[in-house]
């Protein structure tokens, strides 16, 4: 089987999307109270798969600790996500790595929400890098050099960065959408979880809002074998090369980039963001 597969253009791992999966998401029916998480790959989607249903049920453990992430909250692009829908209860909760212009035609008439959570560009490459040499369905990343090329090319899971969150910042949903980033929840995790369910309409109290922080730490969430892909086979995610919940920081590039290679980096991110508005709380960090 080849690694990936084609879909406007962008790379998606063959692993787990098909004709049929991508025929079931164009034809999805989103509901009025459907809520997604909008991750590009590598950007706090497992996160969001814990995250949200606990501030849904008010911090029931139950589902985080038998369900696991794929099919609590699942991608609605991929193969599992046709066999899962009808277990989930509504409001439903999804998570997916589609651009903004490839939602469902439905999407677009509903008023189903959206959390758009982006992480800095060069953090996501590390981890991403990283994962290229655990899974052993994506090809070899090469050296850093080589995949950082392939990152700014985006020759690489589901498009370029750039394209994937200009898409979802310059969406017009109005108060439909809220927009975090991953390096926010990692400075304020109960801060974030409180943002949420203000957005979602569900009253938190402090104890609860406490609880799902701390269930929710990257400690907690590495020793939860439903979130933690130890139930996938070594074969698959060969964990003794990189676990997939690897380091959960903010700033991991500092460790990793040679100067060049932030400045060629930060040029080339920055030249494709150059005429949009968009600002990042990175963007004021010292080269
Ligand atoms: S994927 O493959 O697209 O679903 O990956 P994704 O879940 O989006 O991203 C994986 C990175 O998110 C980190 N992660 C966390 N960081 C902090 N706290 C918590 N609780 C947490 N859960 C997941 C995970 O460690 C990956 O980042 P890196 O930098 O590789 O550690």
């Amino acid at each position: 089987m080849e690694p990936y597969m084609d879909y406007h253009g962008l790379p998606l791992p063959s692993i787990a999307h098909s004709q049929d999966s991508l025929k079931y998401f164009e034809n999805f029916q989103v509901k009025d109270d459907d809520v997604f998480a909008i991750t590009y790959p590598k950007s706090g989607t497992t996160w969001m798969q814990e995250i949200l249903p606990l501030i849904l049920n008010g911090g029931d453990l139950t589902p985080v600790k038998t369900i696991p992430n794929w099919d609590r909250v699942p991608w609605l692009e991929e193969t599992r996500a046709a066999q899962v829908m009808d277990n989930l209860s509504s409001p439903r909760l999804m998570v997916s790595h589609m651009p903004y212009n490839l939602m469902p035609a439905s999407f677009f008439s509903s008023k189903a929400k959206v959390i758009y959570v982006a992480r800095n560009p060069k953090d996501v490459m590390v981890s991403s890098y990283f994962f290229h040499q655990m899974a052993s369905f994506l090809d070899d990343p090469g050296t850093f050099d080589e995949f950082m090329d392939k990152f700014l090319a985006g020759q690489v899971l589901f498009g370029k960065w750039t394209e994937h969150v200009k898409s979802w910042k310059e969406a017009d949903l109005g108060d439909r959408i809220l927009h975090i980033t991953y390096d926010e929840m990692v400075q304020d995790l109960k801060g974030a979880v409180k943002r949420f369910s203000d957005f979602l309409g569900c009253e938190m109290s402090e104890e609860t809002l406490q609880k799902v922080a701390s269930h929710c730490s990257f400690n907690s969430m590495k020793t939860n074998s439903m979130s933690n892909y130890s139930m996938v086979p070594q074969e698959v995610m060969d964990t003794n090369k990189s676990a997939f919940l690897r380091k959960g920081i903010s700033g991991d590039w500092k460790n990793h980039f040679t100067p060049e290679q932030e400045s060629k980096f930060s040029t080339a991110i920055m030249k494709e963001l150059g005429g949009s508005h968009i600002k990042f709380p990175w963007d004021a960090e010292p080269l």
